[in-house]
């Protein structure tokens, strides 16, 4: 594909880019990036591990280690869904690259750059950016590298494992840079529901989105191809971190949790049968609550969240979970093959939607969410700190938490009582930093047990 550049009427070698006017766009990743220049904003694709730009960034990342090496300034604003691949964050930031980046990140060299004041960095809540990015807070966007699946006859995109905000970026970006990455099985078309009907105030429309399965958009994504600049052609996996069977803190901690929802149902504050929609952070405190559901004796659950991870494959499968709704498809290699073996049964009970939509507020509270979202402390009056350690020092960031938790039917926050070999209280008196207040959380669980705040004075 590298010898490609330039030429007319190039032909795809993955024969996934069925429109002339973006086969005779493609180049070589190292090509693509000469579009994107020093002081840039430029927007990229991926959610968690799902659907980040392969090819291009590490082609970014050497442009800037060269451009450095020959004494030349080089660092750019970046904004993405919310945090990406983390070789992609690692390698941006080992080449002091990032001057802002926003609205979320968890890996280890990002933050040790942001706490060190080397990296601005926007911490917002992930339903926010693209109403800010349109707003204009983040400026001029310079270019969009955003991963898809395929390009149609007609010139739309199918998008990739991920949606995040790339409608937005495709909207507003100057410049649009594509890779189109032929890993993605052919078989998720169809998977996706984009919807187009967001607008700023005042011309917001109510979002028709009543249950957890609701298709109210289309399965592509639009770009107006006079943006386009550069076609990228990919096979690269998504490098979905394996995940690691529950360790006893976090089953018992599951434990509290089940054993609150059946307390719940017999209060008949949640339906008997399928509960309520599920929104549960990543790790494994959450995958333990997943664990101990599919054990249990609910049937026909949903989830509307951000991220499905393998886990969530297992539920669907065995009935526990009829639809999962999310923005992000972050599966190991085994998940994908799982996927792709019975694409049939669950392009039926999964849905993907840009993040306008998996974490809207209005749609939130309309379905009655119970959001379980993790911490790394707690007071006694129910104040969260999600991102702060110590207070002082930036830990991953708000993202979809807030979205969840303000808005949820139930709002939980899940964490072990101690870190840091215990040697940490995750219970203080007072937090030093607030992410959730007091009024946004209702239900604290440690494997201590489960401190229900509804109802109680200071
Ligand atoms: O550090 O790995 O260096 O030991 O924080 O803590 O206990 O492994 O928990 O991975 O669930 O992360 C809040 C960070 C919890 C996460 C947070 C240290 C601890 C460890 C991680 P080490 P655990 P988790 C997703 C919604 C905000 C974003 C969000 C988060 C590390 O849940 O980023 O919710 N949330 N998005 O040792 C000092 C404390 C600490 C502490 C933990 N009190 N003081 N360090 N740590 N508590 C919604 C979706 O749908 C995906």
């Amino acid at each position: 594909m590298n010898g490609h550049h330039l030429l007319s009427d190039v032909t795809s070698e993955s024969n996934r880019i069925h429109h002339s006017a973006f086969r005779n766009k493609i180049v070589s990743a190292e090509e693509a990036v000469r579009y994107i220049h020093p002081g840039d904003t430029v927007a990229i694709s991926g959610f968690g591990s799902a659907g980040t730009p392969k090819a291009v960034t590490p082609a970014l990342a050497e442009r800037i280690r060269h451009a450095r090496a020959g004494g030349t300034d080089f660092t750019i604003n970046l904004l993405t869904g919310a945090s990406v691949a983390a070789e992609t964050e690692r390698m941006l930031a080992e080449v002091d690259g990032i001057s802002l980046r926003m609205p979320y990140q968890s890996e280890a060299t990002a933050r040790r750059s942001i706490n060190s004041g080397g990296m601005d960095y926007l911490d917002i809540h992930l339903s926010h950016v693209a109403q800010q990015v349109w707003e204009g807070y983040y400026g001029h966007i310079d270019v969009a590298v955003i991963e898809v699946s395929g390009i149609t006859e007609s010139g739309e995109l199918i998008p990739s494992t991920s949606i995040g905000n790339n409608k937005t970026w495709l909207d507003v970006a100057e410049k649009v840079v594509l890779e189109v990455n032929s890993w993605v099985p052919d078989a998720m078309n169809g998977i996706h529901d984009v919807y187009y009907g967001t607008a700023l105030p005042p011309n917001r429309k109510p979002i028709m989105l009543t249950g957890v399965e609701d298709r109210i958009g289309q399965p592509t994504l639009r770009v107006d191809p006079a943006k386009v600049v550069a076609v990228v052609e990919t096979n690269l996996r998504d490098s979905a971190m394996p995940l690691t069977p529950p360790d006893a803190v976090s089953k018992t901690i599951a434990g509290h949790v089940l054993e609150f929802f059946e307390f719940e149902v017999s209060k008949g504050r949640l339906p008997a049968d399928s509960l309520l929609p599920l929104q549960s952070g990543v790790g494994n405190v959450a995958n333990a609550v997943l664990q101990g559901l599919d054990a249990g004796p609910h049937k026909g659950l949903t989830c509307y969240s951000e991220v499905i991870q393998d886990g969530m494959l297992h539920l669907i499968k065995h009935g526990t979970v009829k639809y999962a709704s999310a923005t992000s498809l972050a599966l190991t290699a085994e998940g994908v093959d799982e996927l792709v073996a019975n694409i049939d049964f669950y392009r039926e009970h999964i849905v993907l939607r840009p993040q306008e939509i998996s974490n809207h507020p209005e749609i939130v509270r309309r379905l009655g969410i119970i959001a379980m979202n993790g911490m790394l402390e707690a007071d006694i009056y129910g104040n969260v700190n999600s991102t702060h350690v110590m207070g002082t020092k930036m830990m991953n960031g708000i993202g979809g938490s807030g979205d969840f938790a303000r808005n949820g039917y139930l709002s939980m926050f899940l964490s072990p009582s101690t870190a840091k070999g215990g040697s940490i209280s995750a219970i203080v008196p007072m937090v030093p930093h607030v992410d959730h207040t007091e009024h946004d959380t209702q239900v604290i669980v440690t494997e201590q047990g489960l401190a229900d705040l509804r109802g109680l004075s200071p």
